[in-house]
């Protein structure tokens, strides 16, 4: 295993979209927001899985001031106390979707009988043109991953309503306690599907769910009999949530759970229970102050609620997290 020093946070390295991937598995630690400072991290997924916070997340390359979203990989980072990280040999790359043009959007990976997919929104090739979700999988958290299905799962044409060639990005998964899986996916219209046991085919029809001003990156997530359906609402995105007591709705508007995350036009959070505390994960753009929306770091901070179940709102910190226990 390689560390990384402060010596090794050089500004260059960001910018250097051929840079050479580790090898081996790189031990870290966070201090504060961001919690990763060696790489330009964006679109964070987290999963709890034996004792310990797998997060997922894409990877900003675009060249200084240029203003457009360079992607080509997922990263893969583990913490089992929130303060020392684990970034994992390369897990996942566009070119492990043969169908796929490039293009490492927003994902989510999600565990089901010892095996974990990855869904991942990723640009499809001329034949369907626009963008689409693909699925890989593994049989660690860490990968590796490779595509489960040789094909999209969903592509730009099965759905129509926004006639916007991105509308298909931002997958979620959530399993609920009966064991039934959903997707939940979209920019402008939000869409949802049920998954059959495989995680790899889908079950039935696409439903659609009207929540206010909903743009992009919808998270499901369920505490104490309350479902929680948080989203990036208008643009700039803050992050706004509805609560439900049936994942197929009716769904109640809270309103906002995070304001616009600094220096960054898009806010895309994840929201996971760990030892006994909730966390609110979303990414900005302090990491580099001029470098803007195109060069996002992940961030972390705490989720707390009220007694009626609905959720205070986020309060972005530089300080981030104590190790959990402390
Ligand atoms: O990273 C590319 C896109 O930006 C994501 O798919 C959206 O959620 C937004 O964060």
């Amino acid at each position: 295993m390689k560390k990384i020093t402060g010596m090794s946070v050089l500004l260059t390295m960001f910018f250097f979209e051929n840079e050479v991937s580790s090898q081996t598995d790189t031990l870290f630690k966070s201090n504060g927001n961001p919690i990763i400072t060696h790489k330009f991290t964006a679109d964070p997924a987290a999963l709890v899985y034996k004792d310990k916070v797998y997060l997922y997340t894409g990877r900003d390359v675009a060249a200084p001031k240029e203003n457009r979203y360079v992607m080509h990989e997922w990263l893969c980072f583990s913490t089992s106390d929130m303060k020392n990280w684990t970034e994992h040999v390369l897990p996942l790359n566009v070119k492990a979707f043969k169908w796929a043009k490039g293009d490492a959007w927003a994902s989510q990976v999600i565990e089901r009988n010892g095996k974990f997919y990855w869904y991942v929104a990723i640009t499809h090739d001329s034949t369907n043109k626009g963008k689409a979700i693909g699925v890989a999988v593994a049989d660690k958290p860490e990968g590796p991953f490779a595509d489960a299905i040789g094909k999209a799962l969903i592509t730009n044409d099965m759905t129509t309503e926004a006639n916007i060639s991105w509308d298909d990005i931002d997958p979620t998964v959530f399993i609920d306690d009966d064991g039934q899986a959903y997707l939940f996916w979209g920019n402008t219209t939000l869409h949802y599907v049920k998954l059959t046991e495989n995680m790899i085919e889908m079950d039935g029809t696409f439903k659609r769910v009207d929540v206010p001003k909903f743009t992009e990156a919808p998270w499901i997530h369920k505490r104490n009999g309350w479902f929680y359906l948080s989203y990036a609402y208008e643009f700039p995105e803050k992050i706004a949530y509805a609560m439900s007591r049936n994942i197929n709705g009716p769904w109640l508007y809270k309103g906002i759970l995070n304001e616009i995350a600094g220096n960054c036009n898009t806010n895309h959070q994840a929201i996971i229970e760990f030892k006994d505390k909730w966390y609110f994960i979303y990414h900005n753009g302090a990491l580099v102050p001029d470098a803007g929306s195109f060069h996002r770091s992940v961030c972390i901070d705490y989720l707390y609620y009220n007694k009626d179940g609905t959720m205070k709102r986020v309060i972005m910190t530089s300080e981030g997290l104590k190790p959990v226990g402390k």
